[in-house]
């Protein structure tokens, strides 16, 4: 430690700091325009000189370091002519209308120009060329008259979220920002992300839809979670009243760090839609009409006691949200466990990352991400399997990119050249569905090379013998043959693993929606394993889960072998401790079904009636007919939703729900990390919380639930019944997310899962895997394998991304992308209508002739009910978890004549 003296303050600091870090701690105020913390300085504007005794300059603060005994002042009069100057310069030579401006109030030139006497610029410099506002992107409006220059969007695009849109363009004074060869934000790779916006000091970016919404002044600022996608971005909602103005990311916050993506930054607008489900309603004759909160729930409650009475507890089932918050996938659990004595409780991670908590279970003992998203950021290496993340996790791939820009290697595997593959070292384009083969050939190399960890198998890992007979059988060339990826980049791949290390493992959908998606799994845990590359920081298998909050729909126990905190439904002790909590006997002690299995008995007329809280089966489950003509043949369906949807239309009840921000409560991110949720408006009409709707049933079978909150129902009965969370009360998760494990009040939660190779069931079990193909694979009729995913600016269905302002805008329609190679075969034009055939169905959409597609594959999305993928999908399913196939399927396309 040193000693510096800031305008007479004696200050304790430390080599290597910089003068404007050491007094922020100390609480001296120096203004600064372009400086990002956590971020290298451009050093640009100068604002922050100050005086250095002895120094014959003025010093930049930000760039200046600290040294023993020097002696600094912040505001010495040559300090602040020299701010002057500069403020002056920059106020002249741009338009700066604070009256208008959207920024006005929380401008950082405006603050300056205040703290330093100016009142109206000096003088008014006529440049060559007025700068110009461009207006041509969705979401974000640029007035370049307003620019000063600081460069913080630019840096925020290439060095944070590593977009690589914006740079500085021309010289001397023509110096402007520019959009990729300087072309309209509109028409440039601008992803719409507005980071850019968030960095930039004063009112030259601004968010389209926010302006004119309110005064910065009029403002109070709600830290919430995304109700997207399973990285659980922190924001801030900028509320007057009860309305969402405008949405930034929490900078100092886990896990996105101030970072935010186009959905979480401007997909907030639906819970607004006049279209909301605003009263319960039921049925009759064909048509809908509304109901009383006592008529819906009586109705759901009779028909529920009546079938149970006739065809059994098995004669009903039930689907959880992981859209939702924890509270209310605990409460619906409980529901069908302790009111309805029924098993068959599941949700959506039946048809995403089931083969993942599976597998993982198998491997480690815990079916949870091993390690953190702030990790891709320092890792040496970062293994990317079946994983369209900048799409799909946006956020998560910027850490990715951090980490290949720190120097880590980045090894992206996928059959589509997805747009992560830019930024590899290596990129293999594997076949669909040969992933095994693919990374057993990996471990084969590992092996006979003598590159593997041997320590860390010996101590910490079982079953090595079985895995090495096993991958033996793959050697690079059949590999090869199998996956397509060449034999000398299967080396090399295997190569670079070994060498640098500690490395990560990062996968999606690639690896779990397949007929082999649990040996996928497993086989990624393999490799881990014998890299040495589990329990330790910047290392682990990190499958990215989906849904906000389908970690802790999981959690929450809304699958049919688990109670909440994975306490098996089969083990007498939990169901005796359940019994005893909730004050009820005969808990179902058996297996329940899971979500493909409902379908089938609701065909077969086994089951009769079904939950639905919180999905749009009829458009994400696969062979959309077959869903159809089994909830046809139901007897009964009930609906929690927050709009009418595809689904609803064949409820015989619906009943309207609190949707995100009109509740409080908790979601669980891929990172295990339980984050607040906060409610900052009321339900529309007489919608209700989804727990309320559970309780009120319940207590139509004779059951009095006590709990009246979120906040009651986490402190109450969650963290107190599962030891996983005993230790994150409430309160505590209100200073902060947790990741879970989090035993005790002291215990501040879970970074990184099997430490020092301590897994759960004492060692890592490697596992011998076959490679099978998919289930349905080309042949004469149906050339082509259809691979389905999701694209960036939609969210599955669209019932809430369609009801957002712009986003229709950036994605219009569903696509079929081929490739260049087969368009051109047949004659079909990027843009011009096709069918897409399978055994299951035909839809007609646009082809979208692409370069990162190979030849034989067709890949489409379930965005757009009429040309959705799910009309093709086939319903086989992995052999342990039933998860569909939705990455591989038999399709043939057409040229519409
Ligand atoms: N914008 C947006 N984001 C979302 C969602 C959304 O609907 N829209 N949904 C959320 C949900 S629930 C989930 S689960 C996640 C999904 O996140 P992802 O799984 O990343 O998303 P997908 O688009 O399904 O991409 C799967 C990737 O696997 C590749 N792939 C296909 N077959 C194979 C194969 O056989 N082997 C390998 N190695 N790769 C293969 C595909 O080419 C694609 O790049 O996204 C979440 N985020
Ligand atoms: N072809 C193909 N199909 C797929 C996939 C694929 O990769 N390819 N991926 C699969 C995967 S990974 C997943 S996770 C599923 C997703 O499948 P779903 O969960 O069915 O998809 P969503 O469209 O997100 O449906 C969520 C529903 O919940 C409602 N909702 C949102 N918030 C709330 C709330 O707070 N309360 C209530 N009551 N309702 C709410 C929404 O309006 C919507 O109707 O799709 C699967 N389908
Ligand atoms: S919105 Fe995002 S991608 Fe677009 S220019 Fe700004 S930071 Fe870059
Ligand atoms: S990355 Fe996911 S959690 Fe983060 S803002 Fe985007 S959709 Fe929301
Ligand atoms: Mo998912």
């Amino acid at each position: 430690m040193i000693t510096v003296t800031i305008n007479n303050k004696v200050c304790q600091a430390e080599v290597d700091q910089t003068i404007l870090q050491v007094a922020t701690d100390n609480g001296i105020h120096i203004p600064t325009l372009c400086h990002m913390d956590g971020i290298h300085d451009s050093f640009s504007c100068r604002i922050c000189v100050v005086e250095v005794v002895g120094a014959r300059t003025l010093i930049p603060a930000c760039a200046g370091k600290v040294a023993d005994g020097m002696v600094v002042n912040t505001a010495t009069e040559s300090v602040l002519s020299a701010r002057r100057n500069i403020v002056n310069l920059l106020l002249s030579n741009g338009e700066h209308n604070c009256l208008s401006c959207e920024k006005s109030g929380e401008c950082s030139l405006q603050s300056i120009a205040y703290e330093l006497g100016i009142e109206a610029p000096p003088f008014i410099m006529e440049s060559i060329e007025k700068p110009t506002v461009d207006d041509s992107s969705v979401m974000i409006v640029r007035d370049n008259r307003k620019c000063i220059l600081c460069r913080r969007c630019v840096t925020a695009c290439n060095d944070i979220v590593c977009n690589d849109v914006l740079s500085l363009g021309f010289r001397g004074s023509d110096t402007t920002v520019i959009c990729d060869n300087n072309i309209d934000m509109g028409a440039s790779s601008c992803v719409q992300c507005g980071q850019c916006v968030q960095a930039c000091p004063v009112g030259a970016l601004t968010d389209k839809k926010s302006i004119g919404k309110a005064r910065s002044w009029e403002v109070t600022k709600v830290r919430t979670t995304c109700p997207y996608c399973g990285v659980g971005c922190q924001l801030n909602l900028h509320m007057k009243g009860d309305k969402i103005v405008k949405v930034t990311g929490v900078e100092d916050a886990y896990p996105n760090k101030g970072r935010l993506c186009v959905k979480g930054r401007y997909g907030y607008d639906f819970i607004y839609s006049p279209e909301r489900l605003t009263s319960p309603l039921i049925k009759e004759n064909g048509k809908f009409r509304e109901a009383s909160w006592d008529e819906a729930l009586d109705l759901v409650a009779n028909k529920f006691k009546e079938i149970i009475a006739t065809d059994g507890p098995d004669a009903v089932g039930g689907i959880s949200c992981a859209r939702s918050i924890n509270e209310d996938s605990y409460q619906m659990q409980k529901l069908f466990r302790a009111a309805f004595k029924s098993p068959n409780i599941d949700h959506c991670a039946r048809v995403c990352h089931a083969p993942t908590v599976a597998g993982l279970i198998k491997s480690f003992g815990t079916g949870g991400m091993t390690n953190s998203i702030e990790e891709f950021a320092d890792t040496n290496c970062l293994f990317v399997i079946g994983s369209n993340m900048t799409e799909a996790h946006p956020i998560a791939s910027t850490f990715v990119k951090n980490g290949q820009r720190n120097g880590a290697k980045l090894i992206v595997v996928d059959p589509r050249k997805a747009k992560l593959a830019d930024y590899a070292d290596e990129f293999a384009q594997i076949k669909v569905g040969s992933d095994v083969a693919f990374l057993n050939g990996l471990m084969n190399v590992l092996i006979t090379e003598d590159l593997y960890d041997k320590d860390f198998v010996r101590d910490h890992c079982d079953n090595f013998e079985a895995l090495k007979e096993k991958v033996l059988e793959y050697p690079p060339k059949r590999a090869s043959e199998i996956s397509g990826v060449s034999e000398e980049q299967i080396i090399s791949i295997a190569r670079m693993l070994a060498d640098n290390k500690p490395g990560m493992a990062i996968y999606t959908l690639g690896i779990t929606e397949h007929t082999c998606g649990t040996n996928n799994v497993m086989s990624v845990a393999n490799l881990q394993m014998l890299l040495g590359n589990v329990g330790k920081p910047n290392a682990g298998v990190n499958p990215l889960r989906g849904q906000n909050n389908v970690q802790g729909a999981c959690d929450m126990g809304a699958l049919p072998n688990v109670y909440h905190g994975y306490q098996s439904v089969t083990d007498p002790a939990a169901k005796a401790k359940f019994e005893k909590a909730w004050n009820v006997e005969g808990l179902p002690d058996k297996l329940g079904l899971m979500i493909p299995d409902m379908f089938e008995k609701l065909e077969t007329k086994e089951m009769k009636a079904i939950y639905i809280f919180g999905e749009n089966v009829v458009g994400t489950e696969p062979d959309i007919s077959h869903v159809i003509k089994c909830l046809e043949a139901a007897e009964f369906v009930v609906c929690n939703d927050i709009f009418q949807t595809e689904t609803t239309q064949y409820a015989d009840v619906v009943l309207p729900a609190a949707a995100w921000s009109e509740d409080e409560g908790t979601f669980t991110n891929c990172e295990r990390r339980i984050s607040r949720v906060r409610k900052v408006k009321e339900a529309p009409g007489i919608a209700k919380p989804n727990w309320w709707i559970f309780r009120e049933i319940a207590k139509r079978f004779g059951q009095t639930w006590a709990a009246d909150s979120g906040q009651e129902l986490w402190d109450n009965e969650i963290a107190p019944l599962a030891p996983f969370f005993a230790g994150a009360t409430f309160d505590k998760l209100d200073q902060g997310g947790i990741q879970w494990p989090c035993k005790t009040p002291e215990d501040p939660g879970t970074q990184i899962l099997h430490l020092d190779g301590n897994f759960t069931h004492g060692k890592g079990h490697l596992m011998a895997l076959d490679w099978t193909p998919p289930a349905e694979v080309p042949d004469a009729d149906y050339p082509f394998t259809l691979s389905t995913g999701r694209r960036l600016y939609h969210y599955h269905t669209r019932t809430q991304t369609g009801r957002c302002e712009g986003l229709n805008e950036l994605l219009p329609e569903e696509y079929a992308d081929i490739s260049e190679v087969d368009a051109k075969r047949l004659g079909i034009e990027h843009g011009e209508m096709i069918l897409v055939k399978s055994r299951r169905g035909t839809v007609k959409v646009k082809a979208q002739v692409s370069e990162r597609i190979p030849e034989g594959l067709v890949w489409m999305a379930m965005h757009y009910f009429e040309n959705n993928a799910n009309w093709l999908t086939t319903r086989s399913g992995d052999t342990i978890t039933k998860t569909p196939e939705y990455k591989a399927c038999a399709v043939a396309i057409e040229k519409i004549q």
